[in-house]
C-alpha cells in the first residue's frame, strides 16, 4: 500500500513517516499534504499555552488520560519555538507521556521550529493538517507562552486554554500583555500550592473590568491540580460548554480565520525565501544605479521561470 493510503487508513507509522517528510521539506511533501488535506477529516484543536513549568504537559497528560478513558483517540504537537536546541526539556515531554505509548489511541510528537515571525511555524500548521486529516478526536498543542506563539495559537485553536499558577506573578504579567483576550479558558494550575485562591479572585475582578455583554463568552476559570489530575474533569467540561457557545457559525469562522493564518505564513515565508535569494551580482547593479530595488523586487515575487532571467 502507498503511504498515504497506510496513513488514510490510520497507520500510526505512516503518519510519523509523513511528518517528518513535512517537517525536512522532502520535495514529495506538497504532494502528501495536498492528498492528506482532501481526507477533509477535522479534530477539535486545544491550544495549551502558558509560562514554562506551570504545567502544561502534565496537564494535557491528564487530560489524555481522561479522554483515553472515555473511548476518544488523542494527538498531542508540543511545540517550543522558545528553545529550538532545548532537547532536554523536549525528552522530558517525551518521558513524561511515555505511559501512553503502548495506547495506539495516542500520538505525541515534540517539535522544536521557530516561526519566521516569532510564533508558530508553516511546518507546524502542516503538522496540524496531517494529525487532523489523519482522524484523531482531539489534538493538543502545547506551545510556551511568550510573545507571539501565545497571539498564533489563538488564531489556530478551537479553544485556548491559558494555564497559570499562583504566586509567579503570572496574572500580573498577562494582563500588561494583553495575553488575557486570547483564553477561552483559564486553568489555575499547581492548585495544591498557596495562593491559588487569591489568583482565582484576581482573574475574576479583572474580567469584571472588561467591557462584555451577555452574547460574550466569559472565558471560566478552572483550578487544577495536573500532577494528581484533579480539576481536569471540569476542565473537559467548560470546553465542551465553550463548544456549545461556538456553535457551528462561530466555529466556521474560527477555521476561517485560521485558514487565513495559514495562508499568511506561507506567503510571508515564500517572501523572505524571495528576498534573501537575491544574488549579489544584482544588488551590485543596484548599487551602481543600474538597476533599482523595485526592480528586483518584482522580479524575486514573479514566477521561478522568470527569476532565472537576468536583471535588466
Ligand atoms: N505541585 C504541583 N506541581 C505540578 C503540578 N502540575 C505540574 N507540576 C510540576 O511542575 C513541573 C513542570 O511541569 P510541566 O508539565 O513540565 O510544565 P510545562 O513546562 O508547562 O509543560 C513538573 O515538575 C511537574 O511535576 C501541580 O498541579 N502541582
Ligand atoms: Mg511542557
Amino acid at each position: 500500500m502507498k503511504l498515504i493510503e497506510r496513513y488514510a487508513a490510520g497507520d500510526l507509522r505512516a503518519l510519523a513517516r509523513l511528518i517528518t517528510v513535512v517537517e525536512s521539506g522532502l520535495p514529495e511533501a506538497g504532494a502528501l499534504l495536498r492528498a492528506a488535506r482532501r481526507l477533509g477529516r477535522r479534530s477539535r484543536v486545544v491550544g495549551i499555552t502558558g509560562s514554562p513549568g506551570s504545567g502544561k504537559s502534565t496537564l494535557t497528560d491528564a487530560l489524555i488520560a481522561q479522554l483515553r478513558a472515555a473511548g476518544q483517540t488523542v494527538a498531542v504537537a508540543a511545540v517550543d519555538p522558545s528553545s529550538p536546541f532545548s532537547g532536554g526539556a523536549i525528552l522530558g515531554d517525551r518521558i513524561r507521556m511515555l505511559r501512553h505509548h503502548a495506547d495506539t489511541g495516542v500520538f505525541v510528537r515534540s517539535m522544536a521550529s521557530r516561526g519566521a515571525l516569532g510564533g508558530l511555524s508553516n511546518r507546524t500548521l502542516q503538522v496540524l493538517a496531517l494529525l487532523e486529516n489523519f482522524g484523531f478526536d482531539y489534538v493538543f498543542i502545547e506551545t510556551v507562552g511568550v510573545g507571539q506563539s501565545e497571539v498564533d495559537i489563538a488564531r489556530v485553536a478551537d479553544h485556548t486554554v491559558l494555564v497559570l499558577t499562583p504566586n509567579q506573578g503570572d496574572a500580573v504579567q498577562a494582563f500588561k500583555a494583553g495575553v488575557m483576550e486570547i483564553a477561552d479558558v483559564f486553568v489555575v494550575n499547581k492548585s495544591d500550592l498557596p495562593g491559588a485562591s487569591r489568583l482565582v479572585r484576581e482573574l475574576r475582578a479583572a474580567q469584571g473590568l472588561a467591557a462584555h455583554t451577555a452574547e460574550d463568552w466569559l472565558a471560566p476559570v478552572v483550578q487544577t491540580t495536573a500532577s494528581d489530575g484533579s480539576g481536569v474533569d471540569t476542565l473537559l467540561a467548560r470546553l465542551e460548554a465553550h463548544r456549545a457557545h461556538l456553535g457551528e457559525v462561530r466555529l466556521e469562522a474560527r477555521r476561517l480565520e485560521r485558514t487565513r493564518f495559514e495562508v499568511r505564513l506561507q506567503v510571508h515565508e515564500r517572501v523572505l525565501r524571495a528576498a534573501q535569494a537575491a544574488e549579489e551580482d544584482a544588488l551590485r547593479r543596484i548599487l551602481k544605479g543600474e538597476a533599482s530595488p523595485e526592480e528586483l523586487a518584482d522580479r524575486l515575487l514573479s514566477l521561478e521561470e522568470v527569476q532565472t532571467q537576468p536583471l535588466r
